[in-house]
């Protein structure tokens, strides 16, 4: 493993400052409660911990002017924020009712003037050539932020702006936004629906159109408007548990063909975790590794330059592992993709293993690709199939698809399974069972795993164990050593 890379083209960029965990809710709202400094402090603890910041070249924030955030910003907006450095904390709460799930403090302008600040750092390193990549870590985040509002935590729209701001100053013309973070970013989309120059990609809870924020523009077939359209690209996810292969499986069936069509200069990536297995906000089950994994697959595109900034993530412990394992492949630390075998596991408690997407996974890329087919020759196939009625509109998320295809909910997924099974994802992620009461072992878990199963825990894996008990999983990915805990275990067991 390569340590202590001498800074230069190839190296990684980290820009974090503890000022940014100055901001905190001042009074009583659950919904805004999630959002702590700690989200920021205990990551880059975490990152330390590890030797991953060491590693990294440590780049200072700056505070972003008001004609930087002017460029996607109204003036009158900026204002409104700037004049909360002075107000009362009733005040602030006032301010904060007009605006949907946001909160002010007194530091809350200068530390969304550095977020912002931070990400225009990172993009600067990456665009002149200083850095190969890199990540800032930031509060307040920014992608549900809008010209005239705060919305969703967010107060300025960090990666939007970053995203003019590589056009306008450095003259880049194409930029594709990867925003993985579990809720849709409207702030982003909104920003740029009618043009062509961003390509924005965005995963999202949707549950159709149930979940926060319901926006009929999340669903699959709003792509943009004016020359702008097929340069917004939403995929809902109308089920919670989706795990490693269903992510996978859209990078690989609907976000990398377009984006080596569209051949971007620079990729951004709105890096909220709260796409990760144990939020509470996104209920999904994506492993650390997997965010390994994403990385590894956007760096071949824009020669490498990728900056990722964060957006949310609210479990702590999965947010803080999902950091470093995406660091460390920005590091060039190898990905692990998996020993075990790929098929035959049934379905289960041991689902997370499951290299499978589920039925409602597959409904949702199918549909996003029928959607962008007029707009993207790479999706166009003499048997790309129509729209699809939702199958899986009622119940779990369906089936996942173990090498049965034919048992009837997945008629209608034919074309696109018969594609998907031809050419299947790896397996993704390494797990053992650890403390597994013997209620469990029944579980179907390949040999090789059950065969570790009690060995001792090193120090940084017993942290996670800490506030879940003994009962649990450890991942551990062969390279990375990572180890995690899944708090689902409890219930699936
Ligand atoms: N349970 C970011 O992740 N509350 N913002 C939704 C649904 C607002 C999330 C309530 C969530 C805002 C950056
Ligand atoms: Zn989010």
């Amino acid at each position: 493993m390569a340590k202590n890379r001498p800074p230069g083209p190839q190296g990684t960029a980290l820009i974090y400052d503890k000022d940014m965990a100055r901001v905190r809710l001042l009074w009583d709202d659950p919904e805004c409660a999630i959002e702590v400094p700690e989200r920021l402090t205990s990551t880059y603890a975490r990152l330390c911990h590890r030797g991953l910041a060491q590693r990294c070249v440590q780049l200072p924030v700056r505070e972003a002017t008001e004609e930087d955030l002017e460029l996607v910003h109204s003036p009158e907006y900026v204002a409104v924020v700037k004049g909360t450095q002075t107000m009362s904390r009733e005040q602030l709460h006032t301010l904060a009712q007009q605006y949907d799930a946001v909160y002010f403090h007194p530091s809350t302008f200068p530390c969304a003037r550095m977020a912002v600040g931070a990400t225009l750092q990172l993009v600067d390193a990456v665009v002149t050539g200083a850095v190969g990549n890199g990540m800032a870590l930031v509060r307040p985040p920014g992608h549900h932020s809008q010209r005239d509002a705060a919305n969703g935590f967010c107060v300025f729209n960090n990666v939007a702006i970053a995203a003019e701001h590589a056009k306008r100053r450095h003259g880049l013309q194409r930029i594709l936004i990867v925003d993985w973070d579990i809720h849709h970013g409207q702030g982003i989309q909104r920003a740029f629906e009618n043009d062509p120059s961003v390509l924005y990609f965005s995963w999202h809870r949707y549950e159709h159109q149930s979940f926060w924020p319901r926006l009929r523009e999340s669903d699959y077939d709003v792509v943009g408007q004016g020359p702008g359209r097929g340069f917004t690209v939403n995929v809902p996810w109308n089920k919670v548990g989706m795990r490693n292969a269903d992510y996978v499986s859209v990078f690989l069936h609907v976000l990398l063909p377009l984006a080596i069509e569209f051949d971007p200069e620079l990729v951004l990536v709105s890096a909220g975790y709260d796409s990760g297995i144990g939020d509470p906000e996104g209920e999904m089950k994506a492993t650390p590794e997997c965010f390994a994994h994403l990385t590894f697959l956007l760096l071949p595109l824009a020669r490498g330059r990728l900056c990722a900034v964060l957006e949310g993530g609210y479990y702590l412990q999965s947010l803080a592992e999902c950091v470093c394992l995406t660091l460390q492949t920005l590091l060039g630390d190898p990905v692990d993709l998996g020993t075990f075998p790929s098929w035959g596991i049934p379905e289960g408690p041991s689902c997370l293993f499951n290299p499978c997407p589920h039925c409602s996974a597959l409904e949702s890329i199918q549909n996003v690709r029928a959607a962008h087919a007029p707009h993207w020759a790479s999706l166009r196939h003499e048997n790309s199939g129509p729209v699809l009625t939702p199958s899986t509109w009622q119940g779990d998320a369906g089936p996942s698809l173990l090498g049965t295809p034919s048992t009837g909910t997945t008629d209608g997924l034919k074309p696109l399974l018969d594609k998907v099974l031809s050419c299947p994802p790896r397996s993704l992620c390494t797990g053992i069972g650890l403390a597994v009461p013997d209620s469990a072992s029944g579980l179907n878990l390949p040999p090789a795993l059950l065969q570790e199963k009690g060995v001792p825990l090193r120090e940084e894996e017993e942290a996670l164990i800490g506030d879940e008990g003994t009962l649990g999983w450890r991942w551990r990915s062969k390279q990375t050593r990572s180890g995690f805990l899944c708090p689902g275990a409890h219930t699936d067991l």
